[in-house]
């Protein structure tokens, strides 16, 4: 039989070698024709498969609600300050994602895991919520700086709008939802967040379209694929800002020395 050398890498997504590159076995020259999409090319290489076409839109739906929201937010502003000190593209992109994490934008892993959890073995809203204040944790997916009851996140009831008219089952946002109206209870702006929403939805997504199996969604929730997403989307905005202030000719940003409490 055939004899192989030992590989030090294995992979598993996409294929250079014949005419023409394959993302998970799918040629270039069948993504142009068949119309796909940015989130047909994010099911490939990420999920490894082709998704159906509802699936693929919530993705792109959730790549173009999340690509910016302002200069103000912890990304933007990182990278506003490094393109004003004139540093390149790549060190202003990389400043302003290094912000991303369990407070900002980068919370939708753990609202996913944990909304799961807590539908899973059937929690009550009060329940969940309790238990994670016993525990010391903040529910991921819940609060927001600017956004509260009276002022509620449109991304969030747009990426609901379209859940609930294409969807078979949103089962989870329904919970998370249902965990929203407790958190609210508490205080005004323990909202569902854009992160809340696109984790439970995701859930849905992943655990109605029929295209995984169980064993694969708790995989996926288990290494977090789904602070990619925002990490994709924002990097368009951060690109953006970076361009602004360049165009702009900015100067060196320096914090105005009013705005500090120097303090002993
Ligand atoms: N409390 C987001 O906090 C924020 C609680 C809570 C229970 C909670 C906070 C939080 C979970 C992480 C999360 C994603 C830090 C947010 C995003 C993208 C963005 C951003 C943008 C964009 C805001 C005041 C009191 C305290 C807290 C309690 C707060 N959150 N209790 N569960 N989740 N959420 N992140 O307003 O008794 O006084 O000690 O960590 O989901 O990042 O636009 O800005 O697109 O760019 O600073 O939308 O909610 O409130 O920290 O002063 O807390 O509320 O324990 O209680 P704040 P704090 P107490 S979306």
């Amino acid at each position: 039989g055939k004899v192989r050398a030992p590989t030090h890498i294995i992979s598993t997504i996409s294929d250079d070698r014949g005419e023409e590159p394959c993302y998970a076995g799918v040629p270039m020259s069948s993504i142009i024709e068949n119309g796909y999409g940015v989130g047909d090319v994010i099911s490939l290489l990420w999920f490894k498969r082709s998704l159906p076409r509802y699936c693929t839109q919530f993705i792109e739906i959730c790549i173009m609600l999340c690509a910016d929201h302002g200069p103000c937010v912890s990304g933007a502003h990182n990278s506003i300050v490094t393109a004003r000190a004139g540093k390149d593209l790549v060190s202003c992109l990389v400043s302003g994602l290094l912000t991303i994490g369990p407070r900002f934008g980068g919370a939708i892993d753990d609202a996913a895991r944990y909304f799961k959890g807590a539908y899973d073995r059937s929690l009550t809203p009060y329940e969940f919520v309790e238990s994670m204040k016993k525990k010391g944790i903040r529910v991921p997916g819940i609060g927001h700086r600017i956004k509260n009851r009276d002022n509620k996140d449109k991304r969030v009831e747009l990426l609901q709008q379209f859940a609930r008219t294409h969807f078979p089952s949103v089962k989870y946002m329904e919970y998370a939802v249902e965990v929203e109206n407790y958190t609210l209870t508490k205080a005004n702006n323990l909202v569902l967040n854009v992160d809340g929403a696109i984790g439970s939805l995701f859930l849905d997504l992943l655990a109605g379209s029929g295209m995984f199996t169980k064993q694969e969604v708790d995989e996926i929730v288990e290494i977090g694929y789904l602070n990619g997403l925002f990490v994709l989307a924002r990097s368009i905005g951060l690109i953006g800002h970076t361009f602004d202030q360049k165009r702009l000719k900015q100067p060196l940003y320096r914090h105005p020395w009013e705005d500090v409490l120097y303090t002993k």
